[in-house]
């Protein structure tokens, strides 16, 4: 088994759009264990260091505006290949590329507003846990991992 904790990112649009519940339930149906969870408006300087790959990009400044409009609710999550099921949970980038079934897909219409992030690597893992959730995760057993799990 390659146990693995990622970073996902319910974003201000989904927030506003009554969608958190309908987004964790699809996390929670694949079995992946939520390790914290949160909501909050983000701090600038916290996007700023969470997009600094992008910074040179065109739409870097109209990320920035998006992703700090309103709340977000970041959330540590735990599971075979975590990294890798959350992005397929998430779907491509742009909405409408992807298919049904695909959290953005499902939910969004435009890549300025696609719903949710995820970590791309292990790498972007660790560095977006660490910013994000630097006191770590709850540590718990949880009920029926035996059912999950051979
Ligand atoms: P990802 O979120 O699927 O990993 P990235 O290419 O890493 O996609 O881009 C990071 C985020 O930047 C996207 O999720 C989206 O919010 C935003 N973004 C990417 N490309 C565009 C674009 O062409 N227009 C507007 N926003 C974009
Ligand atoms: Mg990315």
């Amino acid at each position: 088994m390659a146990l693995e904790t990622t970073f996902v990112m319910i974003k201000p649009d989904a927030v506003q759009r009554g969608l958190v519940g309908a987004i964790v339930q699809r996390f929670e149906q694949k079995g992946l264990k939520i390790k914290a969870m949160r909501l909050e408006m983000p701090n600038p300087a916290t996007i700023e260091k969470h997009y600094e790959v992008h910074k040179a990009r065109p739409f870097y400044p109209g990320l920035v505006k998006y992703m700090t409009s309103g709340p977000v609710v970041p959330m540590m999550v735990e599971g075979e290949s975590a990294i890798a099921v959350s992005r397929a949970l998430m779907g491509a980038t742009n909405p409408v590329a992807g298919k049904p079934g695909e959290i953005r897909f499902d939910f969004g219409q435009h890549i300025g507003r696609n719903i949710i992030h995820g970590s791309d690597s292990a790498e972007t893992a660790a560095f977006e846990l660490g910013l994000w959730f630097p006191k770590g995760g709850a540590q718990y057993k949880r009920a029926g991992d035996e059912f999950l799990f051979e």
